[in-house]
């Protein structure tokens, strides 16, 4: 099977970063493409980050159907355009958020996210809110780090990060700590080694999500507001987007 890994923003070195972890845990026999768009923000910080994000997924998903892609991770925090990309794809699709925070509700009562900037928060409780994961999300912190700080060697990301993922162990009481950035997957088993405690990488979660749906055979639904889009023609730059 084919699983392709869309990194919505356009920063490669992170993106080849999350294909290597994403690589690590796909199962044999599981081909992992890793991208990111042609168009986009070099990172991901607010809502306008995440809305210009989307053309770009839908453009990639746009190929992945043409190339036989059989499912797809959105390796962003905030799962921009994931609903969209659901509409254009027949294969599952599956947002590194959501799939983070499902595996850490079956694995303890209460788990914390960690994430980059405090202006971010915001975005991680709305998805609690809207994948009925809110009773099981403790807390959402931040590192008051960019995510570009995260490619940047020494800045000092790691030593950052472990120390609010501390303070979340003790201070929130969690069974499992979700790391907020996917720019963080490749510090994952680390931190859990260096805590103790269950530290989940989105990332990791949503290849061996997509992996297991594409294997029973299960594509995303085309009956209800799944359904693939209407034909349409759209204007000004967007105007490559048009359906016939
Ligand atoms: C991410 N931004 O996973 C989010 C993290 C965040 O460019 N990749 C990004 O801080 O929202």
């Amino acid at each position: 099977m084919k699983i392709k890994i869309i990194n919505p923003n356009t920063t490669w070195s992170m993106t080849e970063k999350i294909g290597l972890c994403a690589r690590q845990v796909a199962a044999p026999g599981t081909e992992i493409v890793a991208v990111s768009p042609a168009m986009g923000p070099a990172s991901i910080e607010s809502h306008c980050d995440e809305a210009l994000s989307v053309p770009g997924i839908l453009d990639e998903i746009r190929l992945g159907e043409a190339d036989g892609v059989d499912g797809y991770v959105i390796a962003c925090f905030g799962d921009p355009g994931l609903y969209a990309a659901r509409e254009a794809a027949r294969g599952p699709v599956i947002g590194i958020a959501e799939a983070a925070m499902h595996a850490a509700s079956m694995i303890g009562s209460g788990f914390s996210v960690v994430t980059t900037l405090e202006r971010t928060c915001g975005i991680a409780w709305h998805l609690a809110e809207a994948y009925g994961m809110r009773r099981f999300c403790r807390q959402v912190r931040a590192c008051e780090l960019n995510v570009l700080d995260l490619e940047r060697p020494g800045s000092d990301a790691y030593r950052i990060i472990v120390q609010e993922c501390r303070r979340a162990m003790h201070e929130d009481k969690v069974d499992s700590i979700v790391l907020g950035c996917a720019g963080m997957a490749d510090l994952c088993h680390a931190i859990g080694r260096e805590l103790g405690i269950n530290v989940i990488d989105g990332v990791s979660v949503a290849v061996k999500m997509a992996e297991s749906l594409v294997q029973l055979g299960l594509v995303t639904g085309k009956h209800g507001d799944l359904a693939y889009p209407l034909p349409k023609s759209y204007s000004g730059m967007l105007a490559s987007f048009s359906r016939h």
